[in-house]
């Protein structure tokens, strides 16, 4: 894990192995309101010590725009927010985003193949069905905890 290429190879593998298949985040679940609302949740199931990635909704249904500054959880040693990008070739990569901008009265989508909250190392194994926490921060808004279920 301390090596970056390693990593990125990683990355890249779970990413080109779930090309193809369709986004799995349910957008009919949105609903109007005030604030920051999450929806859509779901997470890749993985064994402990291995990577996962998590998905879902981003709704502001505030008038200015608002920043995703963090996310936190237990599952994993590490929490960070990803982009995936093209590299040379068909080769997808993907690289952290230090933070995530949620502009005013729209919803940013987190999706495979595009951003997501990479969980590196996970402290527990996360079987389908199973559930976990994740704590979100901006910057205007309070924090967020959202239970997150793992799902094939
Ligand atoms: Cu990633």
């Amino acid at each position: 894990m301390k090596n970056p290429l390693y990593l990125l190879v990683f990355c890249a593998l779970i990413i080109s192995s779930c090309t193809g298949q369709s986004d799995r985040t349910d957008e009919s679940a949105l609903i109007t309101g005030e604030g920051i609302h999450i929806e859509g949740t779901w997470a890749r199931p993985a064994t402990e010590g291995r990577m996962s990635a998590t998905y879902f909704l981003i709704t502001n249904f505030e008038d200015e725009p608002d920043t995703l500054i963090g996310v936190q959880s237990d599952v994993a040693q590490l929490v960070e927010i990803h982009e995936s990008y093209q590299m040379e070739g068909d080769m997808m990569g993907m690289r952290e985003v230090p933070q995530l901008e949620i502009p005013a009265q729209s919803t940013v989508r987190l999706q495979q193949g595009g951003l997501h909250v990479m969980l590196i190392q996970l402290t527990r194994t996360l079987s389908d069905g199973d559930t976990f926490e994740l704590t979100l921060n901006f910057a205007n808004s309070e924090d967020i905890t959202i239970e997150i279920p793992a799902r094939l």
